[in-house]
């Protein structure tokens, strides 16, 4: 008799939601919006929330991030071209042992850099290192707002789910500043610290201003697990939310100060 039940009940939850599914569906077309969840890496403790929107190759890329080592600039990227993935928050990727996750120990999840999110100016993999352009965490938050270009590789890396938002820049040794005596990897003049990832997150397809969308897609079969589906639902708009606030709260900063 229950397993009579249930039959019906997934009839009546796919009945139930055939235009959430369409408007999940439209909302494909036009502008893509993504999000990323930044966890830490080599035990940074920054976490953090990105969000994307592509329209075509224009890009608008909010990310607020906190934990950051206060008063440094924080290089940060889209990565591109490998698993769409992050190292885990721990040395189990550290292959060379020198007690950090660096760039090229952790490329083999997340590619190259594909672009750089900068401040102003170039966002070719060109600025990669362009430290002078890149946010300055003060009070060690970062809320970064802007709207530019990207080459066709990357606009195909977000397609793909391969795209990764990267923040480097960590105080392993809690000094205050960027030192030691392990150097980068990426550029021997600069401490490993400086450009080592202190924050990563996959960009997937954020279900924004769709609510239902992802119990929708749960009941109609995703190919995605359906147990997480729903979660990542919830955890999509939970992230909108919160980068929605920053930005605006950061417009009125801009704006107090003008
Ligand atoms: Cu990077």
């Amino acid at each position: 008799m229950r397993k009579a039940l249930a039959v019906p009940a997934v009839a009546i939850a796919a009945a139930a939601f055939p235009l959430l599914t369409v408007s999940a569906a439209s909302a494909h077309e036009g502008a893509h919006s993504y999000q990323a969840d930044l966890g830490s890496v080599n035990m940074s403790g920054v976490t953090g929330t990105g969000m994307v929107t592509l329209d075509g190759n224009t890009a608008t890329v909010m990310i607020e991030a906190t934990g950051l080592l206060a008063g440094s600039p924080h290089a940060q990227h889209f990565h591109i071209g490998a698993l769409g993935e992050c190292p885990s928050n721990d040395l189990s990727d550290d292959a060379d042992g020198d007690g950090f996750v660096s760039v090229t120990e952790a490329a083999k999840y997340y590619g190259a850099i594909g672009t750089s999110l900068t401040t102003t100016g170039d966002t070719s993999p060109d600025s990669g290192l362009a430290i002078d352009r890149f946010p300055t965490a003060e009070g060690g938050s970062i809320s970064y707002e802007r709207t530019f270009e990207v080459s066709d590789d990357v606009h195909q890396a977000f397609e793909d789910g391969t795209a990764v938002l990267v923040v480097h820049g960590i105080d392993k040794d809690g000094s205050g500043a960027y030192d030691g005596d392990v150097m980068s990897d990426l550029d021997p003049s600069l401490p490993m610290e400086a450009t080592a990832p202190a924050a990563c997150g996959a960009l997937e397809v954020a279900q924004m201003g769709a609510a239902p969308a992802g119990g929708a897609e749960t009941g109609a079969g995703s190919t995605t697990g359906t147990e997480n589906t729903a979660a990542i639902g919830v955890g999509a708009l939970a992230a909108a939310g919160a980068v929605g606030a920053g930005a605006v709260a950061y417009r009125r900063r801009q704006a107090a100060q003008a």
